[in-house]
């Protein structure tokens, strides 16, 4: 064969190859990340609909991993689960009822109410209000009908827990801040995670990411808790699992705001629907807890106004926590509060003390270390779970 031959043929494998290459490597991107395939369901509607127009994101190499990833759990069956955990876990609901059904109640059994209720983390005033409505109840239903007294406590837990708070996340892609340049892209809505060290944040955000992507909502993800190294690596790990871009800073100790901003940036850029984003949860002091948090808050909100600021609570840490939560709420504006470690307490009274210390809903609830673990809460489901 002449050399001119082998040239030739050489160049016309390399063009066939590169439009293989080409053509596979459409497809691959184009076929949508098992985790989309997700059917919406009516329980979805806690969380509000996506928005009606898909974009091309959530293709980013980084993202790639979603070919493998399963499919997440579908909403009602989370909350089916976080029933059947509370229910488990013994809430206080189901010992009261077992007293108040003994009908014609002693001095001795209103006391062992009352002291259950106290350590369910309800606090006093609430107990004590709770406590009165019950005696009340019982003298004018003057029954021990098992169902009548079921019926008159569920009423008054769910009052406590309050069904009226508006639980759902704003993620509607805001209208961009007074000065952002548009040919940097469209801002995404923004979501911050604060809280103490610990309770569970980083955790969330990887596990609230993939309840998004389930719902064909794209995300990016931001590392701004820089104070340790192994607090971006954590995220990255939640990123590559759920299949999520994660922005991080350059360097350990790298300005937090700085890393909040370039996620936010990279959101607008890349048009994904929904930025997350980490915090550190040093509480060193107050001053300046304040100044880190407003001012992550402060820089992103010149893209576009900060939709959620979600503070994340470990429930099993009771009182001690609310003092934590009273920090932060008058930190950073507080829009929504993230009860995790539900699956390890019987407590179920700190969401009601939260919610009336700090007068915002709790709207997610974590059950469990696991992917899968985060529900919306539902205070029909949480009331009916205590008292099963
Ligand atoms: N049992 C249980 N553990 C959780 C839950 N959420 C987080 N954790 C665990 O709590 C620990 C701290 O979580 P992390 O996200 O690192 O907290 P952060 O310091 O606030 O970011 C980790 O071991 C998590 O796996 C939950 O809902 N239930
Ligand atoms: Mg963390």
């Amino acid at each position: 064969m002449e050399p001119w031959m082998i040239v030739l043929v050489v160049i016309v494998l390399a063009v066939i190859g590169g439009l293989w290459f080409v053509v596979r490597g459409r497809g691959g991107s184009q076929a949508p990340p098992e985790v989309s395939a997700h059917k919406p369901t009516a329980a979805d509607d806690i969380l509000p609909a996506p928005p009606a127009e898909q974009e091309e994101a959530g293709t980013h190499d980084v993202a790639s991993p979603t070919a493998t990833l399963e499919r997440p759990e579908s909403i009602p069956g989370r909350m089916q689960r976080l029933r059947s955990r509370l229910a488990g876990s013994g809430g206080f609901g189901r010992a009261v009822l077992s007293v108040l059904s003994r009908g014609d109640l002693s001095e001795a059994d209103w006391e062992e109410i009352e002291d259950t209720l106290l350590t369910s983390d309800l606090g006093i005033e609430v107990t004590t209000a709770l406590m009165d409505e019950l005696r009340t109840q019982a003298r004018v239903l003057s029954t021990c009908d098992p169902q009548a007294i079921r019926d008159v406590l569920r009423a008054q837990l769910l009052t406590l827990v309050d069904p009226t708070m508006d639980r759902s996340l704003s993620l509607e892609r805001p209208a961009p801040a007074e000065g952002w340049d548009e040919t940097k892209g469209a801002p995404a809505a923004a979501v911050l995670m604060v809280g103490v060290n610990g309770t569970g944040k980083t955790t969330t955000c990887g596990k609230l990411a993939r309840v998004l992507l389930a719902q064909d909502r794209t995300v990016v993800m931001g590392a701004a808790d820089t104070f340790r190294a192994a607090a971006a690596e954590q995220l990255t790990t939640w990123g590559r699992r759920v299949g999520v871009e994660v922005v991080r800073g350059q360097k350990e100790g790298a300005d937090p705001a700085s890393v909040a901003y370039d996620a936010a940036g990279e959101a607008a850029r890349t048009g994904v629907d929904v930025v997350l984003v980490d915090t550190a949860g040093r509480l060193q002091n107050k001053a300046g807890l304040m100044d880190e948090l407003g001012k992550i808050k402060r820089v992103m909100d010149k893209i576009a106004p900060v939709g959620e600021v979600l503070l994340v609570l470990d429930a099993t840490t009771g009182q001690n926590g609310m003092r934590q939560a009273q920090v932060f709420s008058e930190a950073v504006g507080i829009t929504g509060i993230v009860l995790t470690k539900m699956d390890g307490t019987a407590k179920g009274g700190i969401v009601v003390t939260v919610q009336k210390e700090l007068g915002v809903p709790v709207k997610l609830v974590g059950l469990g270390e696991g992917a899968d673990d985060l529900a919306p809460f539902d205070p029909e489901g949480f009331v009916d779970a205590l008292l099963s």
